[in-house]
């Protein structure tokens, strides 16, 4: 391509502090080192967990940043060395990588790698120094894919090469919110047919584990949330009872208990409060029960549990990313959505034009949306 081996002057919506609105501004984007890909970003989504880190409420990050990582895109240009893309592939930029070398790569009941950013910062690309700039000042990634910019660089084990048939409008949800939501039930909880599930938080997460618990045959799907506008969705996707904690004078985890007689097979947290991680733990069967924590809580909080909830027998887990091998799998599912296995399109609400991401933003704070897509 003609911007090959060129700075490219385009758009990012630059957080140049926490708890401030986004600023979308032109920045400088550098050409790909050695190892790393240039991609054009088409289109991303907005995830909680940019909101947690925009409120300053996870760790690790540095500010200036560009956020987002839900997003896909078609690569511009490679840096030396890099094989396994080309410029004018499609492509998922991962937030969690898999190098393929390291000892959770090599295990293949893991799906972290020790290059995700809980093991290594990944404020910087690996070589430590950042691809972009704003008004001569240096902006920091984030989780190596920064999708809040029409182009961003990654390394090339945090890119997945999927199907050229792929519309990139809707197979951006995979980066992050429906890989996560739906291998939370296929990997994590491994949802058996005929079984008892409740999902607490109806966002694009939880919406996701409902896709998953339906795909995965279970026969009642009980769907969580103090938001009833999130009740028609979730119906629409396969829950079969949806109840709203405040319409009940006891403890959800009770009202739970009751419907299903011992509590349900499997539980999901999709919300990130102390408060519902112990109530999915507690609505689930006090003996063979699994209770999969996803919801990310503010940093330093912490939750303490009655240790009989354990004793008798629960599991009591946690996945990123749903469990799947980035590179390997995503493209394999998003191949699954090319021959409608499934159809995460109805979590997209809203699609907007990349400079409207603070009212995205907003759609996602007052609840009115599930995902909003924003297009470049
Ligand atoms: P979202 O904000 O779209 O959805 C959260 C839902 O929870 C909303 O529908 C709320 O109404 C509902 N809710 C809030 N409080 C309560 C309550 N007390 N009881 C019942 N329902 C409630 O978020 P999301 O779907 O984008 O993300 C959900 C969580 O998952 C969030 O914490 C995010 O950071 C985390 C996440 N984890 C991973 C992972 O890999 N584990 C990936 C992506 C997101
Ligand atoms: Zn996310
Ligand atoms: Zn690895």
């Amino acid at each position: 391509m003609a911007t090959a081996g060129k700075v490219i002057r385009c758009r990012a919506a630059v957080a140049w502090a926490p708890r401030q609105p986004l600023s979308v501004e032109e920045v400088e984007v550098a050409p790909p080192k050695a190892g790393e890909v240039r991609i054009k970003i088409v289109a991303t989504g907005i995830c909680h967990s940019d909101e947690h880190i925009l409120k300053g409420s996870l760790l690790n990050v540095e500010f200036p940043v560009i956020l987002g990582h839900e997003g896909a895109g078609i690569v511009e240009s490679t840096g030396e060395g890099v094989t396994s893309v080309k410029p004018g592939d499609k492509v998922i930029p991962l937030c969690v990588p898999q190098c393929g070398k390291c000892s959770f790569c090599l295990n293949p009941e893991s799906n972290l790698c020790q290059k995700f950013h809980l093991c290594e910062s990944q404020n910087l690309l690996p070589d430590k120094t950042s691809r972009f700039s704003c008004k001569g000042k240096q902006i920091h990634h984030f989780l190596w894919v920064s999708t809040f910019a029409e182009y961003t660089v990654v390394p090339e084990y945090a890119v997945a090469k999927i199907d050229a048939a792929a519309p990139l409008d809707k197979v951006c949800l995979f980066g992050c919110g429906f890989s996560t939501g739906y291998g939370a039930a296929i990997n994590t909880a491994k949802v058996k047919p005929g079984s008892t599930c409740a999902v607490f938080g109806l966002g694009g997460v939880g919406l996701s584990v409902i896709i998953g618990c339906k795909v995965a045959g279970a026969s009642r799907i009980i769907a969580v949330d103090i938001n009833k506008d999130k009740f028609a969705k979730a119906k629409q996707l396969g829950a079969t009872d949806c109840i709203n904690p405040q319409d009940f004078k006891k403890p959800i985890q009770e009202v739970l208990t009751e419907m299903t007689g011992q509590g349900v097979d499997y539980s999901f947290e999709v919300i990130g409060k102390p408060e519902t991680m112990v109530a999915a733990l507690a609505s689930c069967n006090m003996n063979t029960g699994v209770c999969v924590v996803l919801g990310v809580l503010d940093s330093g909080a912490e939750i303490s549990i009655d240790p009989m909830l354990l004793l008798t027998g629960r599991t009591w887990k946690g996945s990123m990313l749903g469990g799947w091998k980035s590179r390997e799998c995503l493209p394999k599912l998003v191949s699954s959505y090319l021959e409608k296995k499934f159809n995460p399109d109805l979590l997209i609400t809203h699609t907007l034009p990349f400079d409207k991401v603070n009212e995205g933003f907003e759609l996602l704070r007052t609840g009115k949306s599930i995902r909003t897509v924003l297009l470049f």
